[in-house]
């Protein structure tokens, strides 16, 4: 069936249950309660969220694919395609927004994360551009809670560890300036085991728990 946002565990939930165990690093940043409620994470299909915004992880054309953004033209219809061909493309590590139409999400946005090259110092910050415009296009078109899958870390071949880092801080610098009061939610969507355990890793010491 289709989720909705308030069964979606946050991250302090998953701290209180154990789900996800405390890092022992001494060097973690001071605790802020208010944004582990606002971070939540699950592993399911996105394309059934019942969230406000889910985001895409698609390429630089936006007709389409395979991965996550195969599933989501999927499950919205031939209505996405039809407005994404009204956008004529993005740039790497920008979004664009469209409507949602047979999705139970009010809008998708459609993300265009990097093709990893770990020769290419570039490929962090379009990384990190992928969330910030995203979370600014939410707000924007006043979407409260959003969820993202994991840009970049299928066919573009992102390793799941260094997503997750970047992908939560820039999470946590949007969440901490005024704009980010205008966002409840923010579900990172894993599909992959590998990603799962990337952000069980990497929640604690971006999000430290209370
Ligand atoms: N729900 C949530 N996450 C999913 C789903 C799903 N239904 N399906 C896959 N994932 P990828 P990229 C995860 O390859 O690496 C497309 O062809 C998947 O496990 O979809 O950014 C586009 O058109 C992975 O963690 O996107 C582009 O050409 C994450 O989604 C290219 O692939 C992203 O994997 C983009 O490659």
């Amino acid at each position: 069936g289709v989720r909705g946002i308030t069964s979606i565990p946050t991250l302090s939930q998953l701290y209180r249950t154990g789900t996800v165990l405390a890092s022992k690093k001494k060097d973690l940043p001071t605790p802020n309660a208010e944004l582990n409620e606002k971070i939540c994470t699950i592993r399911y299909d996105i394309t059934k969220l019942e969230v406000d915004a889910i985001v895409n992880a698609a390429n630089r054309r936006l007709l389409g694919g395979g991965g996550v953004d195969g599933a989501i033209h999927l499950a919205a219809g031939p209505k996405l395609l039809e407005e994404c061909r009204t956008l004529k493309g993005c740039n790497t590590g920008s979004a664009k927004v469209t409507d949602a139409y047979d999705l139970p999400c009010k809008k998708v946005i459609h993300a265009v994360g990097p093709v990893y090259d770990d020769d290419d110092e570039t490929s962090e910050p379009l990384l990190r551009g992928c969330y910030r415009t995203s979370l600014q296009l939410a707000v924007e078109n006043d979407c409260k809670s959003i969820a993202f899958s994991a840009i970049s870390t299928g066919i573009y071949g992102y390793p799941s560890k260094e997503a997750s880092i970047a992908a939560l801080s820039e999470v946590k610098k949007f969440l901490e300036q005024p704009d980010g009061q205008k966002i409840d939610k923010v579900v990172f969507v894993n599909f992959m085991g590998k990603d799962v355990a990337a952000y069980n890793e990497s929640m604690p010491e971006i999000f430290p728990p209370t």
